[in-house]
């Protein structure tokens, strides 16, 4: 069976789109458009009840729902294209970036930019309310940045060659960078080498967003 792959062009599923990329996947992909409320429809939450994109179904038709357990099939599941690094420590450190960057700089920070409607309290429903929330959101975004900087001082990768760690990271500075949010130096830096690397480019211009390269 040919991998099914449910996504949305320039969310959180580019990054598995990347890492498919990587490992030089052959799937099929299912468009999800959020706007239109398709991961909404009985027919996708029978398949994720949670409602989320990415999905996943793997050839054994494993039902892959998260972008972190789906970040860790790929790699698991390809080891001769060495998305982990090597050994343990370095292992749980990937892991640690990834879910710093899935659970807090998307989960914590840019959903609250993204859509503020969601944290809303009675009479916080407002304009000012959603402005103050996204402020909020910035400010973990901004924070969550800043705290990676001497992380990735002087680095091109996070560890000496590409990893799960570095393509969850590289969504959130994506995202950062179409809502026109600064990044520090050395997280700039990072990016623009990550944007450079050819399964980045390839599936940013299948996504469409081929008028960053031109
Ligand atoms: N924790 C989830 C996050 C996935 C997620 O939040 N995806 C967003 C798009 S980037 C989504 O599906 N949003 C639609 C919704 O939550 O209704 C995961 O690990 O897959």
């Amino acid at each position: 069976m040919t991998m099914k792959f449910y996504m949305t062009p320039g969310s959180c599923s580019t990054a598995i789109h990347i890492l498919l990329e990587e490992v030089e996947a052959i799937f099929e992909v299912h468009l999800v458009d959020l706007m239109a409320g398709d991961n909404k429809t009985p027919e996708y939450l029978q398949l994720n009840p949670k409602g989320t994109i990415p999905v996943l179904i793997t050839d054994d038709n494993l039902v892959l729902t998260d972008f972190q357990p789906m970040a860790w099939w790929i790699a698991r599941q390809n080891p001769k294209k060495a998305l982990l690094p090597t050994g343990i420590a370095d292992e749980c450190r990937a892991l640690g970036w990834m879910s710093y960057a899935v659970n807090t700089i998307h989960g914590q920070g840019f959903t609250r930019i993204f859509t503020p409607d969601r944290y809303s309290l009675p009479g916080l429903d407002n304009g000012a309310g959603h402005d103050a929330i996204k402020q909020q959101g910035e400010e973990i975004v901004a924070n969550a940045f800043a705290l990676l900087e001497p992380v990735l001082a002087g680095r091109e990768l996070l560890f000496d060659r590409f990893s799960i760690a570095d393509a969850a990271l590289f969504y959130v500075m994506f995202w950062a960078d179409r809502i026109n949010q600064p990044l520090p130096e050395s997280c700039k830096r990072y990016y623009q080498t990550l944007l450079t690397r050819p399964t980045v480019r390839q599936v940013l211009s299948e996504e469409g967003y081929g008028a960053m390269f031109r």
